[in-house]
């Protein structure tokens, strides 16, 4: 089965916890802090291979989740720090957030990285908080929790080249005659669901070589699978654009044309503007005469100047083909990067202290610069509490807190920490 978009849910690591140990051996009776840090938690890593050609591997696992850091040990030791989560993904896999519906990277090339979520960082040991007026803190600090994220995998085929056309014109046939693939194919329309890829070589040279389901009217809006096979034309240098000249089918070659070209545009990745080769396929099912006179018609109509009258079972016109897309392809510059939204799962604004009263009159304070100082204490005992407050001072929060009306006694929220305030 092909799966070609999937929401996951990615977690980075915690960040480990800082140690609280004191310094005791046989030289030292009373011994300072010496409580390391915790290490940092794992990142989760989106990473793009060659060796994966769908998004199938996450039909079943769709949660990922890298390693804690380690607490902090005693004797200043670190924590060790969490492993990363490698995701592995097929090249050409666009992240997509879910919130917004805007792409956050694009890993269009062989083994390019993306850092999604970073791992919490380590709580400090107790050894951190020793200064000249408290020589031996008895607290340390926990690591940062990481929260799990949801994000969209989109895959958005990367070849050089798409073979694009309605159903049945013969689009899998042909990929399997000028490349290595071997797809299915067969007389009724639809038979390619997903788009195969094959690689193509052509004096000395290769190519990659994409056989996108056939495309019918209204695809630009849903239609047939619509935009879920259009976006797999999105990104090629040339399309290759297969018309059934022998109309065998009862359509008429000419209309054909017209309708994708028309799906192209509208679908509105500048796919009007990618160079076409136009193939007229199905040579062989003509006598001479009448393919001549179809194609004239045809050249006429749409005022073509360049076309290769192909057939995949006689191979007529097949080695020229695979020639003229070289010569295109020499040309023609590789698509640059999908936009992306400048994006940070875990941006948090630092500057942030929000204040805001409870029903019971209780003052709860909140906001980036205050997450973060509340995770950093264990209120274990009265020296850690100190530090606490000195550090609500030193932030002005206090000063905001009395300007807002708190008095002494009042009781004062922050995050899981509840206190009566003391002058
Ligand atoms: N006579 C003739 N028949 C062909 C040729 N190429 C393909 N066919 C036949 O046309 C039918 C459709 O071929 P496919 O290659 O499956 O067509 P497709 O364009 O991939 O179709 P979808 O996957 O449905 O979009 C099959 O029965 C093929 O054997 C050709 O050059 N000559
Ligand atoms: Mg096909």
């Amino acid at each position: 089965m092909f799966l070609d978009r999937v929401k996951i849910t990615i977690k980075a690591g915690n960040g480990g916890k800082g140690s609280t140990s004191f310094l005791r051996n046989a030289q030292t009776a009373n011994g300072g802090p010496d409580g390391g840090d915790g290490g940092k938690g794992g990142d989760v890593v989106f990473k793009a291979t060659n060796d994966l050609n769908t998004l199938y591997s996450f039909r079943f696992k769709k949660k990922f989740v890298a390693q804690n850091g380690e607490d902090g040990h005693q004797k200043n030791q670190t924590g060790k720090s969490g492993k990363d989560e490698i995701i592995l993904v097929p090249t050409g896999t666009v992240l997509i957030n879910p919130k917004t519906d805007k792409i956050i990277a694009d890993l269009n090339e062989d083994g390019a990285k993306f850092v999604a979520v970073k791992g919490g960082l380590g709580g400090h040991g107790n050894a951190y908080f020793k200064s000249s007026v408290k020589q031996a803190p008895s607290f340390s600090q926990a690591g940062e929790v990481v929260s799990p994220k949801e994000v969209i995998l989109e895959l958005k085929t990367i070849a050089d080249v798409g073979l694009v056309g309605f159903p049945n014109v013969g689009k899998s046939t042909l990929l399997s005659v000028i490349s290595n693939a071997n797809p299915k194919i067969a007389n009724y329309p639809f038979t390619t669901i997903y788009p195969n890829l094959g690689v193509c070589e052509v004096l000395g040279e290769t190519f990659v070589v994409a056989d996108i389901p056939g495309l019918i009217e209204g695809a630009s809006e849903g239609a047939g699978l619509g935009h879920y096979f259009l976006k797999h034309v999105e990104r090629v240098r040339l399309i290759v654009h297969l018309i059934d000249i022998s109309e065998c089918e009862g359509r008429v070659a000419t209309e054909d044309f017209k309708v994708i070209n028309n799906e192209l545009k509208n679908y509105n990745a500048n796919l009007e503007n990618t160079k076409q080769i136009v193939v007229f396929s199905k040579c062989d099912l003509l006598e001479k005469d009448e393919l001549q006179e179809k194609i004239d018609k045809f050249v006429k109509l749409h005022k073509i100047d360049e076309y290769i009258c192909l057939s995949s079972y006689t191979r007529e016109g097949v080695e020229i083909l695979k020639k003229k897309i070289l010569e295109n392809l020499k040309r023609i510059p590789k698509k640059p990067a999908l936009q992306v939204e400048e994006f940070d799962f875990d941006k948090k604004d630092f500057s942030t202290i929000e204040i805001s009263r409870a029903d019971d009159g209780s003052f709860i304070v909140s906001g980036g610069r205050i997450e973060n100082l509340s995770r950093g204490v264990v209120i274990s005992d009265e020296l850690s509490f100190a530090y606490f407050q000195n550090r609500l001072k030193e932030m002005g929060v206090i000063d905001m807190l009395k300007e807002r009306g708190m008095k002494e006694g009042d009781t004062v929220i922050i995050k899981d920490i509840t206190f009566e305030y003391v002058e």
